[in-house]
């Protein structure tokens, strides 16, 4: 790259930078947990990411961050092995949960997840809602719905990311969003959404700091945007 290219590489990026940097500016990670123990202290609110392995959970975050690589990203499925707290704030928390459905994870270490996200849901008071990351070309799978149907049953609210819509024309992305919605009326909220083409991240960054917001599991104050038809 020669010197002015270089000058104008450099310009793009740093204005990039600029208005990229405004969402989170102090996220930092905090720590993976492979033990309860190992959680960090539960104390004001955080709002955990769920979803099938490789189905964008990562990217989200990053997205959601507007930080290229808070969370790991990786085209090998099975990457994010901890339970990994992100600090958003000081008081409030994104977390990234195990993917589900690899099927290369060893029983017993699947096992270990297992009882890993029991404990978590059964005893974090600071957890006020569930987001649960999906590929828009394959939502909501048997997993999906049992991981929806356990975080209700724990009195959590639920978000659905219908991510990787980008791979959709625009017909298939507004069927998808409202079968998920209909399907899921009541249990759970849904939008689409993108890491890559940055479809539905302002809308999922309100819902987000809507939850850090809320005091008590599932909030008592209404969902934001109920004027704006992204929101289900
Ligand atoms: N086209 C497209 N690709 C995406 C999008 N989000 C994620 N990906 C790709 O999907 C793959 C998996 O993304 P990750 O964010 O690592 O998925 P994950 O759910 O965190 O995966 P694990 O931690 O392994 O469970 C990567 O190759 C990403 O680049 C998206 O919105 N659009
Ligand atoms: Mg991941």
């Amino acid at each position: 790259m020669n010197a002015h290219a270089a000058l104008i590489d450099f310009n793009v990026r740093a204005h990039h930078r600029f208005y990229t940097m405004s969402a989170f500016p102090h996220a930092r990670y905090l720590k993976g947990a492979h033990e309860p123990n190992q959680f960090v202290a539960d104390t004001g609110t955080e709002v955990a990411v769920a979803g099938r392995s490789n189905s964008g959970k990562s990217s989200a975050i990053n997205a959601l961050t507007q930080r290229n690589s808070l969370a790991r990203t990786s085209k090998t499925p099975g990457q994010t092995q901890l339970i990994n707290f992100f600090e958003l704030e000081p008081e409030r928390r994104l977390v990234d949960l195990p993917g589900y459905g690899f099927a290369k994870v060893p029983r017993p270490l699947q096992e270990h997840w297992k009882g890993l996200l029991e404990a978590y849901f059964r005893d974090r008071e600071s957890l006020t809602a569930l987001s649960i990351v999906m590929d828009a070309r394959r939502p909501l799978g048997d997993q999906d719905w049992q991981m929806l149907e356990f975080a209700r049953g724990r009195g959590r609210d639920v978000h659905l990311l219908l991510t990787k819509a980008d791979k959709l024309n625009k017909s298939d992305a507004v069927t998808t969003l409202a079968r998920a919605r209909r399907d899921t009326k009541g249990k759970a909220t849904a939008q689409l959404f993108s890491s890559t083409a940055g479809t539905g991240v302002d809308e999922a960054r309100k819902q987000l700091r809507h939850y850090l917001r809320a005091k008590k599991p599932g909030g008592d104050d209404s969902p934001p945007g109920e004027t704006n038809p992204v929101w289900g």
